[in-house]
């Protein structure tokens, strides 16, 4: 599938953080959420989806091109986006994933695709 490269080069970063986790155990799974940090590997400021999305949805006006690091804790695969309305370059976050924001679009993402 399209995908594949983006979630290998995601998987890639989960891999080489090493011990510096700690931030990322502050996304909660119950109920589930999609944490979004300012800072790489779960640092900074943090925003969260929670409850039900599907589709595509932009960011808020704050945090537009500001994602570095993502943790999906939902039981949906999540997709960021460079520009709005889910155009762009992407970062692929399976569900379970934790890393920074790959595919060159580190603190580019304006748009966020919910599911398959
Ligand atoms: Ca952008």
């Amino acid at each position: 599938m399209v995908l594949s490269a983006a979630s290998l080069a995601v998987s890639t970063g989960v891999l080489g953080m090493g011990t510096a986790h700690a931030a990322y155990s502050e996304c909660n799974s119950s109920p589930q959420r999609l944490c979004l940090w300012d800072g790489s590997n779960g640092t900074g400021a943090k925003y969260e989806y929670g409850g039900d999305w599907s589709g595509c949805v932009n960011v808020v006006s704050t945090w537009n091109d500001r994602i570095s690091s993502a943790y999906n804790r939902m039981s949906i695969p999540v997709t960021l986006y460079q520009h709005a309305n889910c155009s762009g370059g992407i970062s692929y976050f399976r569900q379970g994933i934790s890393g920074n924001v790959g595919g060159g679009i580190g603190n580019k993402v304006t748009s966020i695709w919910f599911g398959y």
